[in-house]
């Protein structure tokens, strides 16, 4: 399947954000706890497609671009660390109605046009380290961020240079 591409569906972090978030990180996490994301690479992935051939992606974005759901704002006010995918992650205590619908959307709609879909319950996050198979001290609260969400995105992932890469596809907005 040589035409085909590594896709997911997320929100984009604005890129104020972007570098509080990773200022505030250099600060909470001690540099062997995990490898950090780079700035351009935050973002929260509301459902992930895998390899997708070019006729499934369009039939996606024609899918994605029929929804109509309304904006959120999030409080980014947790924080977790998973030790076997070794991620270190930022979320929220309260996830919005409006992501949960929206996660749960596009995850149906990728079940329906055969992309597998995890069995596990979606958690929102923004994955902030890598490689963080080791006990990582977790500061006790996040800065609190509030975040707002006015439209969503689909990304491919691109691996070159022995690095990852999300290459920004197509935007949709979400309703005011
Ligand atoms: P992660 O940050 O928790 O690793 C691009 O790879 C995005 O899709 C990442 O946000 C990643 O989540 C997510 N992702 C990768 N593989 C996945 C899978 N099998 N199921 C769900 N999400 C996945």
């Amino acid at each position: 399947m040589s035409n085909s591409r590594r896709l997911f569906f997320a929100l984009s972090l604005p890129d104020a954000l972007q570098q509080q978030v990773i200022r505030w990180r250099a600060e909470a996490f001690a540099p062997e706890a995990g490898r950090p994301v780079v700035a351009a690479n935050l973002h929260l992935t509301l459902a992930f497609l895998g390899e997708v051939s070019a006729q499934k992606e369009l039939a996606l974005r024609k899918l994605a671009g029929r929804i109509v759901q309304p904006g959120f704002s999030m409080r980014l006010d947790d924080l977790g660390h998973w030790p076997r995918p070794g991620v270190v992650w930022l979320g929220t205590r309260r996830a919005p109605r409006g992501l949960l619908q929206l996660a749960e959307l596009l995850r149906s709609q990728a079940a329906r046009s055969g992309c597998h879909q995890s069995a596990l319950p979606f958690h929102p996050h923004i994955t902030l380290l890598r490689a963080a198979t080791q006990p990582v001290a977790i500061p006790p609260a996040t800065p609190g961020w509030t975040f707002s969400a006015d439209a969503f995105s689909l990304y491919e992932s691109v691996f070159e240079h022995g690095r990852t890469r999300y290459q920004h596809l197509e935007q949709w907005p979400l309703a005011k």
